[in-house]
């Protein structure tokens, strides 16, 4: 069951920049910053509120590490901007076979590893009104420090 708003990605050119414009126009901090090389991204999680499933909700800011990755390809015909949406789910696996069921494309045949540990996966976004949509299971929390 899909519970929460896990983060909502947003592909920038310049990762310390757009940090920065998110700290003095809104006061929101970062909460943890990663490089995950097999999606090709540098990131960083800011945690806007603790939800009531136990998780909590983040803006994800994704600065591309190679021209050929999914977020470079994207801005470089888009530009910067709203790159997927992301929910939160203690079931990835159950909640993604579900959803193939439903005949939605499910990108990846087993989850893979996301932000501070997380399983992920991703929705098609011709298959869902446009937009690119991932499926997120958090690690325990004390797993990896973060929820
Ligand atoms: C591509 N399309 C999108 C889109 N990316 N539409 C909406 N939102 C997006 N983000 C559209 C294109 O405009 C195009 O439509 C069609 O999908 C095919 O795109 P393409 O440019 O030919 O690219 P493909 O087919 O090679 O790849 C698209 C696909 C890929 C969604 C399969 O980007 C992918 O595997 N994404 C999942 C992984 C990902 O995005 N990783 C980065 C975030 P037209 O109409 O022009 O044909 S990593 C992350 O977020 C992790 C770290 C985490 O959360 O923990």
């Amino acid at each position: 069951m899909l519970t929460r708003i896990d983060h909502i990605g947003i592909a920038c050119r310049d990762l310390d920049k757009t940090v920065e414009f998110y700290r003095a126009t809104y006061g929101f901090e970062v909460f943890h910053t990663e490089v995950n090389e097999e999606q090709g991204v540098r990131e960083a999680m800011l945690k806007i509120n603790d939800t009531g499933d136990g998780g909590a909700s983040y803006l994800q800011l994704l600065e591309p590490t190679r021209p050929d990755s999914a977020v470079g390809k994207w801005m470089e015909k888009n530009g910067e901007g709203v790159h997927h949406i992301a929910f939160g789910t203690a079931d990835v696996d159950g909640d993604s076979e579900d959803i193939r069921a439903k005949g939605i494309r499910v990108l990846y045949e087993q989850p893979r590893i996301g932000s501070m540990g997380s399983r992920i996966t991703f929705l098609h976004p011709k298959d869902c009104g446009g937009v690119l949509t991932e499926l997120v299971t958090a690690a325990e929390p004390g797993e990896h420090g973060e929820h």
